[in-house]
């Protein structure tokens, strides 16, 4: 099964393939957040850098994307230019899309969380670090936008480590969501989900762990018990880096307001939003931003190194 997806499907970079033979640490990294999620060029600067955070730390970046009718995992620069600079003419690829993304070998597809998940999955990469996740939207009751993020993460076998959801989401209906389809929440060194952008929330995580190991142990037990189905680690942006919580609630509300009055729905919604605080903000969201993702990746090294030192 494995090989026939290998050999139809999907494409391993040598490098991420012979770390992954071998049981040596691999973190997969998405491509909206490249394509969708910033402007050129901070977007590829910043891709370039996370891969060079996760060599530092001694394993081997696996970015993904689907290019050339094939999933990729582990991109080359050249590859990762492309991606950046197609930007949001992207298709960004969620799991409904990706047997679309296949069929068009002219398609540049740029993965969300859940897609990135099913590609790292199929590679046999078990460690992923991110931005933030998608999650139940304000306002679900009515619209049911609820990102196939939380979904993914209820049935695939990856861990996911991020700076918590964003408040354009209802970070309390994203919880319940996750508990009932039974995702443990790591707070990594906090007890209350972070919103990305800010350190703090109301909301308690399920568990606070404040080491690497501690979280790799977690990860093996689960997945060696056969409890299939995803982790979030949840770190919150660097003190230094944080913003100002009413600054940016009032951006987050008046962004809301315009995805609103403009009838923004379904995949362009988180895209949208995101632009609109980067504008509102002065691009000062776009610094933390980049500066989040990269201690995102910095902690999902040390995870995954742990991870594999443990032999999975
Ligand atoms: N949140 C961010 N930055 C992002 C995204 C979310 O702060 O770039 C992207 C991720 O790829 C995530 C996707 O998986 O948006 C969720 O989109 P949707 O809400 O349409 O499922
Ligand atoms: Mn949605």
């Amino acid at each position: 099964m494995m090989q026939t997806v290998s050999e139809n499907f999907l494409s391993v970079a040598p490098e991420v393939r012979d770390a992954i033979g071998e049981n040596r640490a691999v973190v997969a990294l998405e491509s909206t957040i490249i394509s969708h999620g910033m402007p050129y060029p901070e977007n590829v600067e910043t891709a370039m850098r996370v891969e060079a955070v996760v060599r530092a730390q001694g394993a081997v970046p696996a970015t993904i994307g689907i290019l050339d009718g094939k999933l990729q995992a582990g991109l080359s620069a050249d590859q990762i230019e492309r991606v950046g600079k197609t930007g949001q003419q992207a298709l960004k690829v969620s799991r409904r899309d990706i047997p679309f993304a296949l069929a068009d070998s002219t398609v540049v597809g740029a993965t969300t969380v859940a897609s990135t998940m099913i590609i790292a999955d199929l590679a046999g990469i078990k460690v992923f670090a991110t931005g933030g996740i998608g999650g139940v939207h304000r306002g679900a009751a009515q619209t049911m936008d609820i990102s196939a993020d939380l979904q993914e993460l209820a049935s695939t076998s990856v861990a996911v480590v991020c700076a918590g959801a964003k408040s354009i989401l209802d970070i309390g209906l994203t919880c319940e969501y996750l508990e009932t389809h039974g995702v443990p929440v790591i707070g990594y060194d906090t007890e209350c989900w972070p919103a990305f952008y800010t350190r703090r929330t109301e909301h308690p995580v399920d568990y606070t762990l404040s080491d690497p190991a501690a979280v790799a142990g977690v990860l093996s037990r689960k997945w060696q018990l056969g409890l299939q189905g995803g982790v979030v680690v949840c770190v919150p942006v660097p003190v230094q880096y944080a913003q100002d919580e009413a600054v940016i609630d009032r951006a987050i509300s008046s962004a809301l307001a315009e995805a609103d009055a403009l009838g923004i729905r379904g995949k362009d919604t988180t895209p949208f939003l995101l632009e609109k605080i980067a504008a509102i903000t002065g691009g000062s969201s776009l610094a933390t931003n980049i500066e989040l993702v990269l201690n995102n990746v910095l902690v999902g090294s040390r995870i995954a190194v742990e991870y594999a030192g443990r032999g999975g």
